[in-house]
């Protein structure tokens, strides 16, 4: 037996393993937003998924704290080329939140406050894959980054890591939301370099 090693190694290292290409880590942690900052009170917030059937489960800020609450350590990869490893979140895993939704649709749409979206596949968000973070590095997540809560999809870009989350909607067809209909890719997986369609 040979080891199996040459041809998936066609690609300039980083040095960094945990570097997808193009990539370079960074210490801080950038804000990309377009357009302000919605200010959302706790009292205000509310997280929905709505199905294709129209069918709504809303969560108050107090049923979603209720919720099992687990830790996520995890890098992050944004589109203009900065990652940031090991960093840890908390908050609500996706599958908890779908556990009583019936759903025969395989794409999402992710709704934040303020007006952003961003599409992302209904299996990206389950298995472990996903998550509702309102905490960050042990402190509330500040509102520059999404508080009071966001979307966490870290193995995708990170644009589709919606700030303010306030929803997710099923859809039928695979709709681009803000970034996607701007020219960036419908997936964004970071290990193919999937930045721009
Ligand atoms: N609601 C909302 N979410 C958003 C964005 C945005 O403009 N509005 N920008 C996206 C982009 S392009 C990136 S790179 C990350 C940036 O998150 P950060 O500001 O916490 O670094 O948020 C994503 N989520
Ligand atoms: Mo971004």
């Amino acid at each position: 037996m040979g080891i199996i090693s040459s041809g998936f190694h066609g690609r300039r290292q980083t040095g960094n393993p945990a570097l997808p290409p193009g990539q370079h880590e960074t210490a801080d942690f950038p804000v990309l937003t377009a357009g302000p900052a919605p200010d959302i009170p706790i009292q205000d917030w509310e997280f929905f998924i709505v199905t294709e059937q129209g069918r709504r489960q809303v969560w108050s800020w107090d049923a979603f704290m209720a919720l099992p609450q687990v830790e996520i350590r995890t890098d992050i990869h944004c589109v203009t080329s900065w990652s940031k490893l090991g960093t840890t979140w908390r908050g609500v895993s996706l599958d908890t939140l779908f556990e009583e939704v019936e759903t025969s649709s395989e794409f999402t749409t992710a709704h934040s406050y303020g007006g952003y979206t961003t599409n992302v596949p209904l299996q990206d968000l389950l298995d472990g894959h996903a998550w509702v973070a309102w905490e960050f590095d042990g402190h509330p997540l500040e509102r520059a980054h999404g508080g009071p809560a966001r979307l966490l999809v870290p193995h995708l870009y990170f644009w589709k890591s919606a700030k303010w989350i306030n929803g997710i909607e099923l859809t039928q067809d695979d709709v681009p939301g803000f970034w996607e209909s701007n020219g960036y890719h419908m997936y964004g997986d970071p290990w193919r370099e999937e930045r721009y369609s």
